[in-house]
């Protein structure tokens, strides 16, 4: 197969896009579609500090990679969970994100969890659920929390994560499927920064697939972690992403219309945000300082109050 750009062998086909481009092609056409989507949802300029979420994956990894070849100014936070799981998950997330940005001369925050207050993601889940297991929810709270507190702290405008076109077409099904009003209204390409302390929160390759990531990755040289956290073995996501899959098959390009078709049904005012009934007020956390749902401490110091930094 021929490379559509300069007629050389083509290493990737995109059937959707009716695209085969070679290995030079390929690694300079993706950073222009990340580039169109900044410039279509307006998520950021040249003139924002960037803050980039990385986990070692693919995705923010190449994330941070595109931002920082197209100009951005763009700082790295790792925040290690504490998740062993055979591979010493966290371990190895965290070495691979410090070899990216050593490599590079990227500055990374990194914030250790059980150092900073008190115990891993694990142990506060199973305190805090009495071993119901949650471990996803605790860690989905716990890592928001922590990016949003790192961002204002650090003074950046603009916080990226590697979320990509699989995950937010899996997100959007599930919803979907219960056709949860206030998740589908706060689920997009952006998600606007409010007074009360919350950054500005943008995922550029939401249009991008997750074959088209793991292609940049490989063909670019970039080292990650293959293995999945150990908690992700079993969730729904990937049963509804499983699905899309099995779709996107028999129709390419499927995924990829469901997902900008309901953010043209959106854009369009199919659902309005003022109709939210669950849009929430925000509090401010006494303890510290960051924006909570509910009057009192945020359920982050209500959940970590009792431990002790350095404990495990
Ligand atoms: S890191 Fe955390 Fe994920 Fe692991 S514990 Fe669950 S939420 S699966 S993205
Ligand atoms: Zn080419």
């Amino acid at each position: 197969m021929k490379c559509d750009k300069c007629g050389g062998k083509a290493v990737f086909h995109m059937r959707h896009h009716k695209l085969a481009l070679c290995q030079a092609d390929y690694l300079a056409w993706l950073p222009q579609q990340v580039e169109r989507a900044i410039e279509k949802y307006k998520m950021f300029s040249h003139q924002d500090r960037l803050l980039v979420a990385v986990s070692g994956g693919k995705d923010s990894l190449s994330l941070w990679d595109i931002l920082h070849k197209l100009g951005y100014a763009v700082d790295g936070l790792y925040i290690s969970l504490g998740i062993d799981g055979g591979v010493n998950y966290s371990a190895e997330s965290r070495r691979l994100s410090e070899q990216f940005a050593g490599s590079r001369g990227l500055h990374l925050h990194v914030v250790d969890v059980a150092a900073e207050y008190g115990a891993g993601i694990p142990q506060i889940a199973e305190r805090a659920q009495r071993g119901r297991g949650k471990a996803c929810s605790v860690c989905g709270l716990a890592k928001r929390h922590i990016m949003n507190r790192v961002a204002r702290q650090g003074g950046y405008q603009v916080l990226a994560t590697g979320h990509n076109l699989d995950d937010e077409a899996a997100v959007l099904f599930g919803n979907t499927l219960t056709w949860a009003g206030s998740y589908l209204l706060r689920q997009g390409p952006v998600l606007e920064a409010r007074d009360e302390g919350l950054v500005r929160k943008v995922k550029p390759l939401c249009r991008i697939y997750e074959r088209e990531m793991a292609a940049y990755a490989w063909l670019g040289g970039i080292e990650y972690i293959y293995d999945e956290c150990p908690f992700a073995v079993g969730a729904t996501s990937l049963y509804y992403k499983d699905l899309l899959n099995q779709l996107e098959s028999e129709r390419p390009g499927a995924k990829l219309n469901f997902y900008l078709s309901f953010l043209r049904a959106k854009a369009a005012g199919l659902f309005s945000p003022d109709a939210d009934p669950d849009r929430p007020l925000l509090h401010t956390c006494p303890a510290c300082g960051q924006p909570t749902t509910a009057p009192g401490e945020c359920t982050f110091c209500r959940m970590t109050s009792k431990l002790q930094p350095g404990e495990t």
